[in-house]
């Protein structure tokens, strides 16, 4: 049987993100965690872990694309306050940086998520599964991905990671960020895949997952921003192509928050 990753050599994912590692805008003065100077640290702060894991299984598409298994993209986080989400808005178009992500799986700057979000997030980074079963920055079907942070009560999670064998399709919140406390400023614990959509970016034309020849993996090497540009706001995918199959996220994805 050929590796999966024989199946899976998107251009944009070996040009641009193979130096695509954890890092959060931090100093080494700062705490190690969440970049946050000790003294600025806010009351009720807390130390989160996220981990992001490919669960899909082969077969799960009608494509010659990783057997058929939905690949991830290195993705980018985002700790925000209050409800304006600096990475993303249903509804409206998408920023570049949101449009590298969910086309190209692209999350390093200049062109990255952290750059477009231009100081309105409290803390920010990228993750990727650099090792396993397939030697790239991919999140790649059995891997998982970790990124750590501090936050504190108010605080809410925002992320994007690309559904690779589409052409511009990105996992990640609701679009108001996953709340990192409750009323109580208990800290969210546990699974939180029912927390997590599947959206259009709406910047490249859409063809069904794992079938068009300008997605990612068929992408020529090195190319980035190849495909039919479409110019609409982001919706979820389940509202936009109601009639394609597409897997259920819980058969992706299983995102957890884990407090420290
Ligand atoms: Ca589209």
């Amino acid at each position: 049987m050929k590796n999966i990753k024989d199946f899976l050599l998107p251009a944009a994912l070996t040009m641009g993100l193979l130096t695509a590692v954890s890092c959060g805008n931090d100093n080494d003065d700062d705490d190690p965690v969440s970049g946050v100077p000790q003294e600025e640290q806010e009351a009720g702060a807390r130390a989160f872990t996220v981990t992001i894991q490919n669960v899909s299984q082969p077969g799960l598409l009608n494509s010659d694309v990783a057997q058929g298994a939905v690949p991830l993209s290195p993705g980018a986080w985002a700790v925000f306050e209050g409800m304006e989400n600096p990475a993303f808005t249903p509804g409206e178009r998408a920023d570049v940086g949101t449009e590298r992500i969910a086309e190209d799986g692209q999350v390093e700057p200049p062109m990255g998520f952290e750059t477009t979000l231009l100081g309105a997030a409290k803390s920010s980074g990228t993750f990727s599964a650099p090792g396993g079963p397939a030697p790239s920055p991919a999140i790649m079907p059995g891997e998982s991905a970790t990124f750590t942070f501090t936050a504190a009560p108010g605080d809410r999670l925002t992320f994007e990671t690309m559904f690779v064998p589409s052409n511009d399709w990105f996992y990640g919140d609701n679009g108001k960020g996953i709340a990192l406390f409750d009323e109580g400023n208990n800290p969210t614990s546990g699974d939180v895949t029912g927390l997590v959509y599947l959206w259009d970016a709406g910047t490249e034309v859409s063809e069904k997952p794992g079938m068009g020849e300008y997605q990612a993996p068929r992408q020529p090497q090195g190319a980035t921003d190849v495909g039919p540009e479409e110019k609409r706001s982001i919706q979820l995918v389940q509202n936009r192509f109601r009639g394609w199959r597409v897997p259920e996220n819980s058969q992706v994805l299983k995102v957890t928050i884990t407090p420290q």
